[in-house]
């Protein structure tokens, strides 16, 4: 029977069921990144937008200029929810967007946006500064910013901004926690994933150059004609965004590969052989990027097998790829086995004297710190001490030493810290971002790298909030005098939500989420290597074939204290820095706690600056640090009607994991170091409810899973 009663329940249940689904349209898989494109929900803003686009103009015809295009209409259409037409030339007198090359526009990859009769238009020098153009205004309208404010000019700070994916021909990613390789090699040439061309949106998005798609711990197949056309497949999307591609190569290909007796790099049928292949390689990539190498390290073969030197392995390389103004990017990451070395100082003592040895078309590539990549490191000494040498930056996003895709850390922090430090070679203010960007030492080339953090899994990074740190990345590679609280609000705004206070929260919790981890991890300057899985710490581990591959080499404790003693009493590896630069750090007294252990061996009775013995003040901050990833737990958790339901769930269980791994890490470190310090953990932290044996037996069983 009919009733009108059941009729208008019926229809108000649906009504309530279609807003909630409205308001997220489906579970969000995270796949779209930080290039939803969502509906603008604020009326003023869509409003305003639309009356000002009414269709996008572009004379020009490139694939990038084409992408440029096609994206803002993609954007657009879905933003204001109506159709926008790309025409050769503007319509009438009608609002819209231009899109323009012109030889006069901002230098480099720049470009400026401006207002020009009630059009907006997009300008460079480039094509793919049209590109970043277009990206940058769609990103502008996602956070619904007046329109006006996006009138400016910009280009990019460093020329190669570059991801390097360490990822196998097998499918499988060195450090790699968000699934297995992008790059789906067995398909390829034949069958191209359209996720390539979304991988290249979101770093075209961000201004990101270039790309290597391969290990550096490199298998020469690469370099066979059979993965060359693979690998072309991929550069021929990705060139269609602005993106060269670059392969990491294996240094002893001339023998492995091509049959030769020998690698050296000073042996003519060795070069010859290099020459040949990389005609080859332009011959069926023409826009190829260059060649990234490890060499002499961690075993892999190098110049120094024949007894020549970096620069010697460098300048072959640069040899064959001058032709085709191709670039040799050369690793700095080096260590010795030796016992009595401080590997610290490794990089700086290989590298230091080759300055200036180098051919023109070499970048030598440096990690941030002069260890691995730890929550925390001092920066490199070498920044500052090879001014003739084009030095590059590398960074790690995918977080081998920082809780994989499980613990939530915004690195932006981390790259700043770096970034902003002093180096002091030309007087107050030479810091290292002024030389990574060619500015202080007037590189003629400059690069910037982040071992990439992407993989298969459906929201590229496995943990939804490490794609902050993808995107941080690029954005500072464009502009490194972005801060850390404007990226991390501008990508939330793009990813998670506009409310105001949802927004506020998830920066507060990115913000500190770094200092957070040092705090459960290596608090004081503490660091942790060695030659295991590099998540859980281990901080008994003292057996390896080498010794700077243990745990103990770093902490250094015992009876009397913590610490490794880098002065003039120990290593001395803080001479590498300039006088000014390593001051405070020389003197345990004024040294920042931040850094005390990297450079001091300290008594566990000590009294540090912040009133606590050193003792004391560890427990303090692992179980500060512990205690708040509750603190982060709970501002997430009130933030549940304002995120997508899918990606909350997500992020409360991985933050529910860290926070039980948090508690584990706190006690393996205490009930480790207190095994030396034979102090009782201050009666105000709870004892830990495990013995260390239980402790290490549960990091083994995890171990084996
Ligand atoms: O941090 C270490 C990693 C290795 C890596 C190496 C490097 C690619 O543990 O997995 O190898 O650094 O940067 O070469």
């Amino acid at each position: 029977m009919f009733s009108p009663r059941l009729l208008i329940t019926r229809c108000l249940l649906f009504l309530i069921f279609a807003l909630i689904s409205n308001n997220h349209a489906s579970a969000d898989d995270g796949y779209r990144l930080w290039l939803k494109y969502d509906r603008i929900s604020d009326n003023t803003a869509r409003t305003a937008y639309t009356k000002s686009f009414n269709f996008i103009a572009l004379s020009g015809n490139s694939d990038i200029l084409n992408n440029a295009a096609k994206e803002l209409q993609t954007g657009l259409t879905a933003l204001l929810g109506k159709q926008i037409s790309v025409v050769k030339t503007p319509v009438g007198n009608q609002n819209g967007i231009i899109l323009t090359v012109s030889t006069s526009a901002a230098p480099g990859d720049g470009y400026s946006i401006q207002m020009q009769s009630g059009n907006t238009v997009i300008t460079a020098s480039k094509d793919a500064g049209v590109l970043y153009g277009s990206f940058a205004l769609l990103r502008h309208l996602q956070q619904h910013l007046p329109l006006e404010k996006a009138v400016g000019q910009t280009s990019p700070k460093i020329q190669l901004r570059m991801l390097n994916h360490w990822d196998n021909p097998e499918g499988t990613i060195e450090r790699g926690y968000a699934g297995s390789s992008l790059w789906k090699w067995y398909e390829l040439p034949e069958t191209v994933d359209p996720r390539y061309t979304d991988y290249a949106r979101a770093n075209a998005s961000i201004g990101i150059n270039g790309t290597v798609v391969n290990n550096v711990n490199a298998s020469a197949r690469f370099l066979t004609a059979e993965y060359l056309h693979k690998v072309a497949a991929l550069a021929g999307v990705f060139r269609k965004y602005g993106i060269k591609t670059y392969l990491s190569i294996h240094f002893a290909a001339p023998k492995t590969l091509g049959g030769l007796k020998t690698s050296d790099p000073l042996d003519p049928e060795a070069r010859k052989w290099w020459i040949e292949k990389t005609k080859e390689i332009y011959s069926i990539i023409p826009d190829f990027g260059g060649f990234l190498v490890k060499a002499n390290s961690e075993g892999e073969p190098g110049p120094q097998d024949y007894g020549r030197t970096h620069a010697d392995g460098a300048n072959m390389l640069a040899e064959a790829l001058a032709p085709f103004n191709g670039v040799v990017i050369w690793r700095a990451f080096v260590y010795k086995a030796d016992p009595n070395a401080d590997r610290f100082k490794a990089a700086y003592d290989e590298f230091a004297t080759l300055d200036g040895k180098f051919a023109k078309n070499v970048i030598v590539q440096v990690k941030n710190g002069p260890i691995d990549f730890q929550p925390r490191e001092p920066f490199s000494p070498l920044f500052g001490n090879m001014p003739r040498t084009p030095l590059g930056m590398e960074f790690q996003l995918t977080q081998e030493y920082l809780g994989f895709a499980t613990h939530w850390i915004y690195e932006a922090p981390l790259f700043k810290e770096c970034l902003d430090a002093d180096t002091y070679v030309t007087g107050k203010g030479s810091t290292v971002a002024s030389i990574v960007d060619g500015s202080l030492h007037h590189y003629p080339l400059t690069c910037i790298a982040g071992v990439a953090n992407t993989g298969s899994d459906r929201n590229w990074t496995g943990h939804p909030m490490a794609q902050a740190n993808w995107y941080a990345f690029g954005r500072l590679a464009w502009d490194h005098t972005l801060s850390p609280e404007a990226i991390a609000r501008e990508w939330t705004q793009l990813t998670l939500t506009t409310e105001s206070r949802a927004v506020a929260t998830i920066g507060d919790i990115m913000l500190r989420s770094r200092e957070i981890y040092v705090d459960y991890n290596t608090p004081l300057g503490l660091s942790r290597p060695w030659t295991g899985s590099h998540y859980a710490p281990e901080p008994w581990q003292n057996r390896s074939s080498r010794p700077d591959w243990t745990a103990i080499y770093y902490h250094r404790a015992d009876t009397l204290g913590l610490g490794f003693d880098r002065t003039a009493t120990g290593s001395n590896a803080l001479q590498q820095y300039r006088p000014e630069a390593s001051r405070a750090w020389l003197d345990a007294e004024t040294c920042p706690l931040p850094y005390l252990l990297w450079f001091h061996h300290i008594s566990w009775a000590k009294k540090l600056s912040s009133g606590r013995t050193l003792w004391d003040e560890l427990c303090h901050r692992f179980y500060t640090g512990a205690d708040s990833v509750l603190w982060m737990q709970k501002q997430w958790a009130g933030l549940k009607t304002s995120i997508d339901p899918a990606i909350h769930a997500d992020v409360s269980g991985r933050l529910a994991k860290q926070h039980k791994e948090a508690i584990w890490w706190r006690d393996a470190w205490v009930l480790y170091l207190q095994t030396f310090s034979k102090r009782p953990i201050p009666a105000i932290h709870p004892k830990p409810e495990r013995t260390l044996e239980e402790v290490k037996r549960s990091v083994n069983t995890y171990l084996m899973r």
